[in-house]
């Protein structure tokens, strides 16, 4: 297992590599052009210049998260192949500085979705919040200017304003497309991009749906070990494979998330791992990393890894925000409690390690 940071680019993070490389045992950073939005060519010179910063701290370019997928491809519109052809192109450069999976996602319109991001919690930290039924009763406008407001200057990935204010354009688009026909788009996608990947020795790992269920009448496909399965056949190739975010996938309780690590493990190329803590009534809120604090269990999620021998890379995912850091830092995205997610994954990893069980 390999353990990477999520880092958020110079002058765009205010964590620094320097901060990064003092936590025990991260050995990559997993990196994007935040500024690129779905569709857009990525030029070699800026990719190069990511790869020589992280060149000269030590850390692994190996993972991308994300390179998005316009919405034209998930629509299964004429234009995607247009799109796809940037998709190959970004692919291709990736592959030129030693990038080995690409993480993306193929929600429609949203990435995740939440209605607070600085939800309190009894101890004074605050996290992500999903209230279900404020979300079933409201319009994803509403929903959206609600999120927006909370995260003041901070833009969030999946969330970029430009994008976001074609809403009613973009609902339109998506009135037709069902379940179904979201997978064969994905497939016209994968049929395309995975040939290429093989040649480049690029691995594909789709992110999971967050949360996992369908928001506002549009479909949800990554969300349950059945989508999983389908989703690998879609595509029978080792570069078509996961991105297995415990935490997306942790607020459906039905979701037992060691056994889908154990099942579908060759195709899991990267690994968030948080925890969620889930209420009766369907809310969730973001936890510490510590298995007791939250639903997902993360010390059995540690041992299906240890189990099936898992050499791909991890990252702890969002973290609470501690000590008044979330007037900086990206919602989810703060130092300390990722860092001490850092601490309790390695501490599990290390003792299973050790061949104590
Ligand atoms: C991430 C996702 O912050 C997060 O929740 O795990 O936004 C992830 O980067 C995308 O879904 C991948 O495309
Ligand atoms: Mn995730």
């Amino acid at each position: 297992m390999k353990m990477t940071w999520r880092w958020y680019g110079v002058g765009n993070d205010d964590i620094t590599l320097d901060h990064i490389r003092q936590i025990p045992g991260v050995m990559g950073a997993v990196w994007s052009l935040h500024d690129k939005v779905a569709g857009e060519v990525w030029e070699m010179e800026r990719i190069q210049e990511v790869a020589d910063v992280l060149a000269s701290k030590n850390f692994s370019p190996a993972v991308v998260e994300s390179v998005n997928v316009h919405d034209d491809i998930k629509m299964g519109l004429p234009s995607r192949d247009h799109y796809i052809d940037i998709y190959i192109d970004t692919i291709r450069k990736l592959a030129k500085v030693g990038v080995k999976v690409i993480c993306y996602n193929f929600m429609p319109v949203f990435d995740w979705t939440r209605t607070d991001l600085y939800k309190e919690h009894p101890d004074g930290s605050n996290a992500l919040f999903y209230e279900k039924a404020l979300v079933e009763g409201a319009t994803p406008k509403s929903i959206v200017d609600r999120i927006l407001e909370g995260a003041g200057e901070k833009t969030m990935p999946g969330w970029e304003p430009e994008r976001l204010s074609h809403l009613e354009q973009l609902f339109e688009g998506y009135k037709d497309i069902t379940e179904d026909v979201l997978f064969e788009n994905l497939k016209y996608f994968l049929e395309k991009i995975i040939p290429v990947c093989e040649e480049e020795d690029v691995k594909m790992a789709i992110h999971p749906d967050d949360p996992p269920w369908p928001i506002f009448g549009l479909p949800r496909i990554i969300r349950s070990r059945e989508h999983i399965q389908k989703f690998l056949s879609l595509v029978d190739s080792p570069y078509n494979g996961l991105t297995l975010c415990t935490g997306s996938l942790g607020p459906n309780k039905l979701n037992d998330i060691p056994s889908i690590i154990r099942e579908f493990g060759s195709r899991i190329h990267f690994a968030h791992v948080r925890n969620v803590k889930v209420f009766e009534n369907g809310d969730f809120i973001e936890t510490s990393h510590r298995a007791c604090d939250g639903d997902v269990d993360i010390i059995e999620v540690m041992k299906a890894y240890h189990d099936i021998g898992f050499e791909g890379y991890m990252r702890p995912d969002h973290g609470r925000h501690l000590w008044g850091e979330e007037k900086n830092c990206r919602p989810g995205y703060g130092l300390y409690d990722r860092a001490m997610g850092v601490m309790y994954l390695l501490g599990v990893w290390d003792t299973l390690e050790r061949g104590v069980k």
